[in-house]
């Protein structure tokens, strides 16, 4: 499409699509997930565009840990960080979370109000690496820290555990320098084999609630055991590096 448009008229375009997506804010707030996917459809070039500069965030976050597991690596011998899972929200997690928030239905709301819409899972073989990974991030002048949830000092209820960081990361594009909010999540592998596991549970409907609630309750048993573990492997990794 972009091929066929020139760049002039590829703003006008995209502007006059922008304004009727704003300007639809008091009917948005009423539409059926039809409709607002066929609108999404309708604005497809603000639409490609508004998923881009999240891809380049992400693009962004993904090189800068990167760089540091480059970095540690030569320093202590050995890598922290395990792998790096990014995603963009899919549409339907995003109508959910517009739905329950009471968010209208525009790229202009959802740019402001939801922080998750790209995100990047780091995820490490040492509870430690973690907040020195994250502490290492956010020093840099170009991240700007908007939120930290420590649900691995404070974790969740069910036994969720896992840093988070909001943060806007600058992308530079042909004519602008944009911050753009990207969630980052950092977990060990314990944590994060928990988590994948808790989340097919709750997208589970037709389970009986006894069913559930055994297995809620064994789950949570799994989070803390787990998380003992993290705690004596990092202890045993300590010895063997000598840092105890
Ligand atoms: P998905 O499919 O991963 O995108 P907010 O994001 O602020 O509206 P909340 O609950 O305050 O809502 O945010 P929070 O607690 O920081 O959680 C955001 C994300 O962390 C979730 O995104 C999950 O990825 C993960 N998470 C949080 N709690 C749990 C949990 O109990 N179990 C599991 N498995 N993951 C959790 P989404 O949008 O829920 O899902």
């Amino acid at each position: 499409m972009k091929g066929l448009i020139k760049d002039k008229e590829m703003k006008n375009i995209d502007s006059e699509m922008r304004q009727e997506l704003i300007s639809s804010e008091a009917t948005a707030m009423s539409m059926t997930e039809e409709e607002f996917f066929a609108h999404f459809e309708k604005s497809m070039i603000s639409n490609q565009q508004f998923f881009m500069y999240y891809r380049c965030a992400i693009m962004e976050i993904e090189t800068k840990f990167k760089v540091l597991n480059e970095q540690f690596s030569i320093n202590s011998e050995r890598n922290p960080i395990e792998f790096i899972q990014s995603r963009i929200k899919s549409y339907g997690s995003l109508y959910r979370k517009m739905i329950a928030k009471d968010i209208p239905r525009t790229y202009a709301a959802m740019e402001a109000n939801i922080y998750d819409i790209a995100g990047v899972r780091v995820v490490c073989s040492f509870i430690e690496d973690i907040y020195r990974l994250a502490d290492c991030f956010l020093r840099q002048d170009d991240i700007r820290l908007i939120e930290r949830k420590d649900y691995i000092s404070e974790p969740k209820a069910n036994g969720y555990r896992s840093l988070h960081l909001i943060v806007e990361v600058p992308i530079f594009l042909e004519n602008e320098k944009k911050p753009v909010k990207v969630e980052v999540q950092l977990r060990t592998i314990a944590m994060d084999f928990w988590a994948s596991l808790e989340h097919k549970l709750r997208y589970k409907k037709d389970i009986q609630p006894e069913t559930l609630g055994m297995l809620t309750s064994e789950l949570k048993t799994c989070a803390d055991e787990s998380a003992a573990l993290d705690k004596r492997m990092q202890v045993i990794k300590n010895i063997i590096s000598g840092e105890i």
